[in-house]
C-alpha cells in the first residue's frame, strides 16, 4: 500500500512539474498545453440535493457542456464563526467530485461575496458584528475573514487535489463578484480592495487562472470577464491583449420576485447571443443558470421566489427544458465543429448588407469556419457568401464550420419542444386529517425582553429567523369612542398588526419599494392598550454597496387623531424574536409533540396558524410538489426540512400568483407517513392543497420535406424526432398531418393539403416507444396528397 501511495504521489509532483498549470493567452484558457473553446452551465449545489447532482451534471454534459460552474456558500458553511457545515447539500467537494466522475470541468467562484439571489450575499451574518467592519473594502477586518475563509476553501480544494493542476476538475476560480458596480461608493476604499483580493487570490497559487467578472481594470493576471445577456455587444473586451473574452454569466432567464412575472428568454435569442459572443472572439460561454433549482429554507434573498431559473434548460425539479435544451446543444456542437480555425485560425470580419456582416476564422483553405450574422429583426435575407447564396433568417447567426455548409441556425429551432403537465395524487381536502394551533401573539408582558426604542430587526434576529414581534403598551384615558389613525412605518418587508390581541390587518412592501407603509383607523379602549406588530423579512438583501449597515424592521409608529399625535418610537418597547413553533421546531416529529395541537375545525381562515397533516410519497420517480394554490404566505416543511418560503397571495400584474407549485426533492420523502407542516400567516385553505406529480406530457416538433433550391438555407432536419423524459413512452398521438399543416408547436392546424394516413403511419412508428422518428416523404406516407407543394410534418404526442 505505502509504496503505491509513494508512486502516486512522486507521479503527482512529477505532472505539476511538467506544466499541468491552467494558463490562458489572448484566445483561450489553455488546459494541458492546448487552447479551448468552453461551454459551461451554473448549477449551485445547495439549490437541489446530492441525489440529484449527478442526473443534473449528466444532462448537462449530455446537453454539450464542458465545464459546471458554481458558487461557494460562505453562509451555508459557516453558519456559526469557527463551526463549519459541509454536509449533505452543502458537500462542495463531494459536488465537485461528482463533476469529475462525468469528465466535466469546475469553475469555481469563491466570491466569498456572490449575490446570487442568496440570503445577505452569502456573507454569514455573524460578519455583520464584527467590529470596524466595513463588507469589501480596504477594511483590514473585512479582508482578514474574507482571507480566511477563501484560504480555507482554496486548501480544501487542493488537499483534496481537485485543481486541473493537481489532475482534478477545477479549471478557473473567480474572485469577488460584479465589484464594478459598488466600487465607486467605496471611494479611495474600493481600488485598493480590487488590487488586495487580486494578489490575495493569486498568492494562494492554485496552478489555475483566477478570473473576475464585471471588473474592467481587474489587475493582471487575474481576467475580467462579462456577464449580461449579450456580451457579443455589450463587453468592452479584455483589458489586455494576453487575455482570453469569457462570458461568465449569459444569463438564460431571469430570477423571478414575488409580485413579479417570470421572464421569458427564448432558445432563439440566448443562441444569437452566444454564437456572436464566439463570433466575436469569445472562448467560454457560462449559462447562468443551466439548472437553477430552488430556493430551499430561508435560503432567498429578498421578495425572490423559492423556484429559481425554471426556465433554464434544465428545468427546476431538474427535466430538460426543449426547445431550449436541445436546440442549445446543437449550437455547441456546431462550434465544436468549427473550434480548430476558432481557437488557431486567423479571424476577419466584414460586411454582407446593411445589417449583415460575416465573421471568417480561417487557418488555410481547407480550415475555415464562418459566422454569418443577420442583424435584421424584420426581415429574412439572401446573402452572397464565397460565390454561394445563404438565405439568412430573421435576427439569426448562421455557422459554417468548414465556410461552406450551414450545419446550424441560431433563428431555426429542429429541437423538439416539450410541454409539462401535473397530476393531483393526494387531496388533503379532509378536515379530520389536519391538526392545527394558532401561533401566540405576543404583548409586551411576554416579550423576552424590552429596550426603549426601535431597534434593527437583523441585528436581533441575526438573521436566524424571518420574525420579529415588535410590541408596546399605550395608557388611554378617555371614555369618548374617539378614532385614531395608526401610521407604522417599516424596513421589513410584510407587517402583521394587532391591537389588544386582535388582529387589525397587513401590509406589504416588493422587491423595487422602499419598506412598508400600514395605515389603518383603529379605535382605542380605556385603560392600557397592547400594540403588537409581527415584523416579517422575506429574505435578507444580497447586494449593495454597505449592506452591513442596512436597517431593517420597524421605523416610526404613530397614532394621530386630528392634531393630537402620540409617537411610539422612543417608548419602551418589547421584543420576541421567532415564533413560538419555529423555537419548539414544530416542523420536526419530536418538536411538533411539544405542543398542542386541535383539531382543524377551530381555526378555518385564521392568520398565523400551524397545521399538520401526513401523507405517502408518490410512487414512480417523477419530481413531486405541493400546489398550494389556496394559501397565503408562510413556509412549508417536509420531515423536518424546509422546502421554502411561499407567498401565493402576492399577485403579478397579470393577477397572477408568482409560484403555485413548491418542490419537494423525493430525497426529502419516505414511502410513507410523511410529515407535512405549514406556516400561513394570512389566512389561506389548506383544505384545498394538492400533492402533485409532474411530467413533460406534451411533445411536439416538426420537420420539413428537402427543397430542391440553389440557395443555401438553414438546413431543417428531414424527419420528425420525438423522445419522451427517462421512462416515458409515447402513449397516444394528439395531432399528425403530413402536408401543409398551419402553425407550429404552440398552436396548429391541418392545412389545405393533409394525408389521411398521417395519424396512422404514426401511430404505427411511434405508440409504445420511448423514441421514435418518421421521415418526411411521400412514400413514408403511402402517396403524395399534394404533389408539387412542399410539405411538412408536424407530431404532438403524449407521453406517460
Ligand atoms: C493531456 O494531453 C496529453 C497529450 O497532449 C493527452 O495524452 C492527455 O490525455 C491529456 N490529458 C487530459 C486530462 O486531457
Ligand atoms: C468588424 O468587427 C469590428 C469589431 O467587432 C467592428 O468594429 C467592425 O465594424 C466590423 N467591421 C465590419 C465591416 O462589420
Ligand atoms: C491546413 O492547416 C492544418 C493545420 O495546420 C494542416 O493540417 C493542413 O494540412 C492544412 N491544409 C492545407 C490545405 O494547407
Ligand atoms: C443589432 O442591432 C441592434 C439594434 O439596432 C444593436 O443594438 C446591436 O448592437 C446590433 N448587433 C449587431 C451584432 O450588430
Ligand atoms: C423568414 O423565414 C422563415 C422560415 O425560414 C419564415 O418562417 C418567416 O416567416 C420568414 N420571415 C419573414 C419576415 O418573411
Ligand atoms: C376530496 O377530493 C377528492 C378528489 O377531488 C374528491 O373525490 C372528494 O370527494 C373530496 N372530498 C371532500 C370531503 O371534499
Ligand atoms: C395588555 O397586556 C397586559 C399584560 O399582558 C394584560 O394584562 C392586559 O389585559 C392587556 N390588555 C388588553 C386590553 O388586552
Ligand atoms: C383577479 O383575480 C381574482 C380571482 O381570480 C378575481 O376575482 C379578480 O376580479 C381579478 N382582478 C382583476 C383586476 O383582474
Ligand atoms: C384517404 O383519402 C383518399 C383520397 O383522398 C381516399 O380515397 C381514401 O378513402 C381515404 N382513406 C381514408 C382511410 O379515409
Ligand atoms: C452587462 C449586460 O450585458 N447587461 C445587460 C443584460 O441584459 C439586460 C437585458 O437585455 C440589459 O439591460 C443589460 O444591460
Amino acid at each position: 500500500m505505502k509504496v503505491v501511495v509513494m508512486v502516486a504521489m512522486l507521479f503527482m509532483l512529477v505532472v505539476v512539474g511538467s506544466g499541468k498549470e491552467v494558463t490562458y493567452d489572448r484566445r483561450s484558457l489553455i488546459i494541458n498545453g492546448t487552447r479551448r473553446l468552453l461551454f459551461s452551465g451554473s448549477i449551485h449545489y445547495p439549490r437541489s440535493t446530492p441525489q440529484m447532482w449527478g442526473n443534473l451534471i449528466e444532462k448537462a454534459k449530455r446537453g454539450g457542456l464542458d465545464v459546471i460552474q458554481t458558487y461557494v456558500f460562505w453562509n451555508v458553511h459557516e453558519p456559526v464563526q469557527g463551526k463549519y457545515n459541509f454536509e449533505g447539500r452543502y458537500d462542495l467537494v463531494r459536488f465537485i467530485k461528482e463533476v469529475r466522475n462525468h469528465g466535466l470541468y469546475v469553475s469555481l467562484r469563491i466570491g466569498p461575496f456572490i449575490e446570487s439571489e442568496w440570503k445577505y450575499g452569502g456573507f454569514p451574518f455573524w460578519l455583520h458584528d464584527i467590529p470596524g467592519i466595513v463588507f469589501r473594502s480596504d477594511n483590514e477586518p473585512f479582508k482578514f475573514y474574507m482571507q480566511k475563509f477563501v484560504s480555507m476553501i482554496v486548501n480544501m480544494m487542493k488537499s483534496e487535489e481537485l485543481y486541473a493542476s493537481q489532475g482534478g476538475p477545477i479549471v478557473i476560480s473567480q474572485i469577488e463578484n460584479e465589484y464594478q458596480l459598488v466600487e465607486s461608493a467605496f471611494h479611495e476604499k474600493g481600488p485598493p480592495y480590487v488590487i488586495w483580493a487580486a494578489s490575495m487570490a493569486v498568492g494562494l497559487g492554485t496552478g489555475v487562472p483566477w478570473m473576475m467578472c464585471k471588473q474592467d481594470d481587474a489587475p493582471d493576471p487575474v481576467i475580467n470577464t462579462c456577464n449580461g445577456m449579450s456580451c457579443g455587444e455589450t463587453f468592452a473586451g479584455p483589458n489586455s491583449p494576453n487575455k482570453p473574452a469569457l462570458w461568465t454569466e449569459n444569463w438564460t432567464s431571469f430570477y423571478q420576485v414575488f409580485g413579479g412575472e417570470p421572464y421569458i428568454r427564448s432558445a432563439e435569442d440566448i443562441a444569437f447571443h452566444v454564437a456572436l459572443f464566439i463570433a466575436k472572439g469569445g472562448s467560454f460561454v457560462n449559462y447562468y443558470m443551466y439548472h437553477g433549482g430552488t430556493n430551499l429554507g430561508k435560503s432567498a434573498s429578498a421578495y425572490v421566489t423559492t423556484s429559481y431559473y425554471d426556465e433554464a434548460p434544465l428545468d427546476e425539479y431538474g427535466m430538460i427544458n426543449n426547445p431550449k435544451w436541445d436546440h442549445l446543444r446543437e449550437l455547441h456542437a456546431a462550434v465544436k465543429k468549427s473550434s480548430q480555425p476558432l481557437l488557431w485560425g486567423k479571424q476577419t470580419n466584414f460586411s454582407l448588407g446593411l445589417l449583415q456582416q460575416a465573421y471568417i476564422f480561417e487557418e488555410n483553405s481547407s480550415r475555415c469556419a464562418a459566422f454569418l450574422v443577420n442583424n435584421d429583426t424584420l426581415s429574412n435575407v439572401s446573402v452572397m457568401f464565397r460565390n454561394g447564396v445563404y438565405e439568412l433568417p430573421q435576427k439569426s447567426i448562421s455557422i459554417l464550420p468548414d465556410c461552406k455548409n450551414v450545419v446550424f441556425n441560431t433563428a431555426t429551432v429542429n429541437a423538439q419542444s416539450g410541454v409539462r403537465s401535473t397530476i393531483a395524487v393526494e387531496h388533503f381536502n379532509q378536515t379530520k386529517n389536519w391538526l392545527a394551533f394558532a401561533e401566540e401573539v405576543y404583548d409586551i408582558d411576554k416579550a423576552s425582553f424590552t429596550k426603549n426604542g426601535l431597534l434593527d430587526q437583523l441585528s436581533i434576529t441575526k438573521d436566524t429567523t424571518d420574525y420579529l414581534w415588535y410590541t408596546v403598551g399605550y395608557d388611554y384615558t378617555s371614555t369618548e369612542d374617539h378614532q385614531w389613525l395608526l401610521r407604522v412605518n417599516s424596513q421589513a418587508h410584510v407587517l402583521h398588526a394587532f391591537i389588544n390581541d386582535e388582529f387589525i390587518g397587513t401590509e406589504h412592501g416588493s422587491h423595487n419599494s422602499e419598506g412598508v407603509v400600514f395605515e389603518k383607523p383603529i379605535s382605542l379602549l380605556n385603560g392600557k392598550n397592547n400594540f403588537s406588530f409581527l415584523s416579517v423579512m422575506v429574505g435578507s438583501p444580497d447586494s449593495g454597496a454597505y449592506l452591513a449597515h442596512e436597517i431593517f424592521g420597524l421605523q416610526r409608529v404613530r397614532i394621530q387623531e386630528n392634531i393630537n399625535v402620540q409617537d411610539f418610537v422612543n417608548q419602551l418597547w418589547g421584543y420576541q424574536v421567532g415564533l413560538q413553533g419555529e423555537n419548539l421546531e414544530v416542523y420536526t416529529e419530536k418538536g411538533s409533540e411539544s405542543v398542542e395541537w386541535n383539531t382543524f375545525d377551530t381555526f378555518v381562515h385564521q392568520s398565523l396558524v400551524w397545521y399538520k397533516t401526513t401523507f405517502d410519497a408518490p410512487p414512480g420517480r417523477d419530481p413531486v410538489a405541493l400546489n398550494l394554490q389556496s394559501m397565503g404566505k408562510g413556509e412549508v416543511w417536509i420531515n423536518g426540512e424546509s422546502i421554502g418560503r411561499y407567498w401565493v397571495s402576492f399577485l403579478t400584474p397579470k393577477n397572477q400568483s408568482s409560484q403555485t407549485l413548491y418542490h419537494i426533492p423525493r430525497a426529502f420523502l419516505k414511502p410513507s407517513n410523511n410529515l407535512l407542516v405549514l406556516f400561513e400567516e394570512m389566512n389561506g385553505d389548506p383544505l384545498q392543497i394538492t400533492l402533485e406529480t409532474i411530467s413533460v406530457s406534451h411533445i411536439c416538433n416538426s420537420a420539413e420535406e428537402p427543397k430542391m433550391h440553389k440557395i443555401l438555407s438553414p438546413k431543417r432536419r428531414r424527419e420528425v424526432r420525438l423522445q419522451c423524459h427517462q421512462g416515458k413512452r409515447i402513449s397516444a398521438i394528439d395531432f399528425a398531418s403530413y402536408g401543409t399543416p398551419n402553425g407550429d408547436c404552440a398552436s396548429y392546424s391541418i392545412g389545405s393539403c393533409h394525408s389521411n394516413a398521417s395519424k396512422s403511419v404514426v401511430q404505427e412508428a411511434c405508440l409504445g416507444k420511448n423514441t421514435c422518428s418518421i421521415s418526411v416523404s411521400a412514400m413514408q406516407f403511402g402517396g403524395d396528397p399534394c404533389p408539387e407543394t412542399s410539405k411538412s410534418l408536424l407530431v404532438a404526442a403524449i407521453c406517460s
